[in-house]
């Protein structure tokens, strides 16, 4: 559709960026933090890992500071569980509550306001131990935390996320370091969706302890949304395109919004005896979970054709891999899309698409909680990060929100990946994000002094004049 005339955002969008705590933070067993799976994990040759990060535990006086110099309306950060619990489960580490405490006092100091992941993708090790997501406790150890988070911060968090991108918990879940497969399993698909179903229902109860608790503050999910194009108008591809959108995406919310499954996912995973066993409870848990928005990531689309029968599941999978599975549909390298230097592809139509038919099928409000390029960033011999490329990715993406705000879908904010350069969750500290340039390389940690990159003084613009001047002179 075309627009003559384009509506403006909404006067109190929420202009920001994210981070996540074993991303950002480092201080990874400070201050009586418990390790979490990511500080156990493997690390994958030739990357960083996660001890010091963007040290945003010791530096966040001063990143806030730069965000708010951006004019940022919104910060979206992650609470690292184990810092909070470092058993995942009992005893309370003061230090940590501290530490969040005072970044958000630091955010409301500005008028940040704080939108806060509850789980990003950092399961304490000690829970991991005792079966992580595969234990039926696992929802009770959630609340327990979901709880212990409301008492704390309640009275000044408004904005909860809860699980992010459980999508790609389940689909790449070894890539991003977070699968724990109990020994003597036969059937991995099984225990994979158990897994899922536990963590739906999880978050079910945290939505509705939420507003128990906390009946002001509004909480939603937070999954990697990007539609799956067919390859071609074949009747087949279509089904193949229709069958990856249930399975990578409708799941997740259909599941939020309405406590269903997915009628499509519930027949792929009848195929595989996959099916979730349902405990006491969960149907009705399940059912009263109601979202108050749909906190998404997008990254790109993805395109499907007809699967051959053949496809492997590639092991090395990422959020964005154009891959596919024998019998449900084969990944297609969709020729009109440009990639990043990572190999993504880049689709900002594919952004009013995804925003487009998300709302049709949900009619939330929406919180883009991460979009962004991974990119080499150079800093030069005068303190300057020259980065037209992210400028160009965000600009964009940024005019298709105002398009999908013409269309009549109503958006909530727009929280890039990332705030700050931090570790990426599998290719290390090159691949760079941030506004905000952290000098640091993969293994030297040199000053760790935060350089302001074109991106920051471009998107301080953006936010000043609420998303009318998205020019780069
Ligand atoms: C999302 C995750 C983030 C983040 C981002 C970029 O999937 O929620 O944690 O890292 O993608 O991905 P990557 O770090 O793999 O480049």
């Amino acid at each position: 559709m075309l627009h003559k005339k384009l509506k403006p955002f909404p006067k109190d969008f929420l202009w920001g960026a994210s981070t996540s705590a074993y991303q950002v933070e480092g201080a990874n067993l400070e201050d009586g933090k418990g390790p979490s799976c990511q500080d156990v994990k493997v690390i994958p040759e030739g990357t960083s890992d996660l001890k010091i990060c963007a040290d945003h535990y010791h530096h966040y006086k001063e990143d806030v500071a730069l965000m708010a110099e951006m004019g940022f309306k919104s910060y979206r950060f992650s609470i690292s569980w184990s810092r909070i619990l470092p058993k995942g489960i009992g005893e309370i580490n003061q230090k940590g509550i501290d530490f969040y405490n005072n970044l958000i006092n630091e955010c409301l100091k500005y008028q940040i306001e704080p939108i806060v992941t509850m789980f990003h993708f950092d399961m304490p090790a000690l829970l991991d131990k005792k079966g992580s997501w595969s234990k039926r406790e696992s929802i009770d150890w959630f609340l327990e935390y979901a709880r212990v988070l409301f008492e704390n911060f309640g009275d000044r968090v408004k904005y909860w996320l809860t699980i992010n991108e459980q999508n790609m918990l389940t689909l790449v879940g070894p890539t991003i370091g977070t699968l724990i497969v109990p020994e003597n399993t036969t059937n991995l698909t099984k225990e994979i969706y158990q897994q899922n179903h536990h963590q739906l229902v999880a978050q079910a109860k945290a939505m509705a302890l939420c507003h128990e608790m906390l009946p002001d503050a509004k909480i939603g999910p937070a999954p990697n949304i990007g539609l799956v194009y067919p390859a071609s108008c074949k009747p087949e591809d279509i089904l193949a395109a229709q069958n990856y959108n249930a399975i990578r995406n409708w799941l997740y919310l259909d599941m939020a919004v309405y406590g269903v499954y997915n009628n499509l996912v519930w027949a792929y995973l009848e195929e595989h005896d996959a099916c979730p066993e349902f405990g006491e409870g969960d149907e009705e848990a399940l059912k009263n979970g109601h979202p108050d928005f749909i906190g998404f990531n997008y990254y790109t689309t993805s395109t499907a054709e007809e699967s051959d029968g053949t496809e492997e599941i590639d092991p090395g999978a990422d959020q964005q891999s154009d891959r596919g599975e024998a019998g449900v549909y084969k990944g297609y390298h969709n020729p009109h899309l440009m990639k990043t230097e990572f190999g993504w592809e880049i689709d900002p139509v594919g952004f009013r698409n995804t925003m487009r038919e998300m709302y049709s099928r949900y009619h939330l409000p929406m919180l883009v909680t991460e979009n962004g390029l991974g990119a080499y960033d150079t800093l030069t011999d005068d303190g300057k990060i020259h980065d037209p490329y992210r400028i160009k990715y965000l600009q964009e993406h940024i005019k298709q929100i105002q398009l999908s705000i013409t269309d009549g879908v109503e958006m909530m904010g727009y929280n890039p990946w990332s705030a700050i350069d931090l570790i990426s969750t599998h290719e290390g500290m090159k691949k760079r994000y941030g506004f905000i340039y952290v000098d640091r390389d993969e293994f030297d940690l040199k000053t760790l002094k935060r350089y302001r990159k074109d991106s920051f003084y471009w998107y301080k613009k953006v936010i000043k004049t609420n998303g009318e001047d998205l020019t780069n002179d």
